[in-house]
């Protein structure tokens, strides 16, 4: 009898235990699992059918070996030519919908609407239709950092008729597009745009008018962001009905120990919410920290106004309320400290100034030695709390999570990453953050911008001596379909990497 009690407490205790360890969890239902590409990363046919030069085409091929490698995009995936086998992969990971972005420069070879270019226009529309064949919903990113060159001859994002022409192209592709895309991003990551093409010499155009440009590009990317939105709101929403919004990266900025708590606040003011602000804050406008900030050390510098553009007060309403969603683009996380050696430390007016933070990352977050991503859940989850608290609990669309890495399909460090990030969005979501859908970077490997193809971040492997670019799954495109398919997250899943991934079905295939 004792015995037995005895034997039934410990089953319990076992399946407890047990249970705990083998935790699966699941993710809200309506919650919607995606990938994303974008153009000049894997489309080539630089100047195939009409297209013109973008300001990475032109970076690319005029400076010579401005990437590493002397890597350009001009063949790239070759998903010009390669979009049914792009469309059967996600067919073959069961994904809700895919990502993708325009090529300006493919549909309006000028950068304006007089001349459109047919070809590129069936380009997109073949890869819409494929997708809506097999109920893949497109999500069509407007602007992913590929600027017709035409328009930076004439400034680019510096020149405030940008908003303008960014409003233009995005009528026409509503109008072109709008029918079958229900999901719109209007502009992918002002903060790289602006700080790295404009305020440094980093990302194309390498504007490099340190402390200036940044700012100029800052507020007209946010008034051309808004012209898309009211252009959609009024003209296409009422019989198209989707849904439009921004896509803003953020890393955390976690303070390095109690005395640099307001050096971090700094840094996501700064770094985050120049952007987001003006946008899902209930006054807008740019943060009033930063406004102080840069109008001070402007003066002090002998300029006769702050670097930081004013927003009108027409602007100022003309921004706010712009986004349906919140898009986030995440990858890591920053430690942030200031001390007294960061007074003068920039020598010339910059962002990075301004901020007067120094940044580092931690060698311990690399998940093993070949790994290049730092991994930092705690940080995403700090982070989805933060824009929780900050606006007023929008609700929020992963636009792009992932982990770069080398060559090879067995990707395990990636498949932990992916893990964690997605356990840590759960327990956001169960301290009541409104999170509707999660995207994987990238569907395959292609063109990782300054690295050239020196980091993947493909579920794919794509192999560049290859002609025909052959696409082959890793192991962490297994484990995302089992994600998406089962809409659980099982840290014990092992998948079966010797059956192609295409012989797994949708639902209740053989593992199950
Ligand atoms: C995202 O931002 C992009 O939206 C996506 O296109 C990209 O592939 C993804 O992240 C993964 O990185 O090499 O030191 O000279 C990335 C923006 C632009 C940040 C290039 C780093 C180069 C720094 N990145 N930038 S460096």
């Amino acid at each position: 009898m004792c015995y037995k009690l005895w034997l039934a407490l410990a089953c319990i205790l076992f399946y407890r235990c047990n249970g705990n360890r083998h935790e699966v969890r699941k993710f809200p239902e309506g919650f919607l699992f995606g990938t994303s590409t974008a153009s000049y990363q894997t489309e080539g046919a630089w100047n195939e059918d009409g297209k013109s030069e973008s300001i990475w085409d032109h970076m690319s091929h005029q400076i010579p070996c401005s990437i590493k490698h002397c890597d350009t995009g001009d063949i790239s995936d070759d998903s010009y030519h390669l979009y049914k086998r792009d469309v059967e992969m996600i067919r073959e990971l069961g994904l809700d919908f895919y990502r993708f972005s325009l090529s300006w420069s493919r549909i309006l070879p000028t950068g304006f609407p007089d001349v459109i270019n047919e070809a590129g226009v069936q380009y997109y529309n073949n890869l819409i239709d494929e997708l809506l064949k097999y109920n893949i919903i497109p999500m069509v990113t407007i602007y992913h950092f590929d600027l017709p060159q035409t328009l930076q001859k004439l400034g680019g994002w510096s020149n405030p008729h940008i908003v303008d022409w960014f409003g233009d192209f995005s009528n026409i592709v509503f109008r072109l597009f709008g029918d079958r895309v229900k999901y719109w991003v209007t502009i992918n990551e002002p903060y790289y745009i602006c700080y790295e093409g404009y305020g440094a010499d980093i990302m194309a155009p390498q504007v490099n008018v340190t402390g200036i440009a940044e700012y100029l590009c800052a507020k007209n990317v946010l008034v051309a962001h808004a012209k898309a939105y009211h252009i959609y709101d009024e003209v296409f929403r009422p019989t198209q009905g989707g849904k439009i919004f921004i896509s803003i990266n953020a890393r955390w900025n976690e303070p390095d120990g109690d005395d640099n708590v307001e050096a971090a606040d700094d840094a996501n003011q700064f770094f985050i919410m120049q952007y987001a602000y003006p946008i899902f804050s209930k006054s807008g406008d740019f943060p009033s920290s930063i406004k102080k900030i840069i109008a001070a050390k402007s003066k002090e510098q002998g300029f006769l106004r702050s670097r930081l553009p004013e927003f009108t007060p027409d602007e100022i309403e003309y921004v706010r309320g712009t986004s349906d969603l919140y898009g986030l683009n995440h990858y890591s996380t920053q430690l942030i400290y200031r001390n007294e050696s960061v007074k003068g430390f920039y020598k010339i007016p910059s962002m990075y100034d301004d901020t007067g933070v120094f940044i580092y990352q931690l060698d311990k977050w690399l998940l093993s030695n070949s790994s290049i991503t730092k991994a930092v859940p705690w940080g995403f989850h700090k982070l989805l709390t933060f824009i929780k608290e900050q606006f007023g609990n929008p609700p929020i669309f992963v636009t792009e999570n992932g982990f770069g890495g080398s060559t090879g399909l067995e990707d395990n460090d990636r498949v932990t990453y992916y893990r964690l990030y997605l356990s840590v969005l759960l327990d956001a979501i169960e301290n009541g953050s409104d999170i509707r859908g999660y995207t994987a970077w990238s569907l395959m490997d292609n063109f990782e911008w300054n690295q050239g193809y020196s980091i993947r971040f493909g579920l794919y492997e794509v192999d560049y001596t290859c002609p025909n670019r052959t696409r082959t799954p890793r192991k962490s495109a297994y484990v995302y379909k089992e994600i998406a398919r089962t809409h659980k997250l099982d840290f014990e899943f092992e998948p079966n990497t010797s059956v192609p991934i295409s012989a797994l079905g949708e639902d209740g295939d053989e593992n199950h």
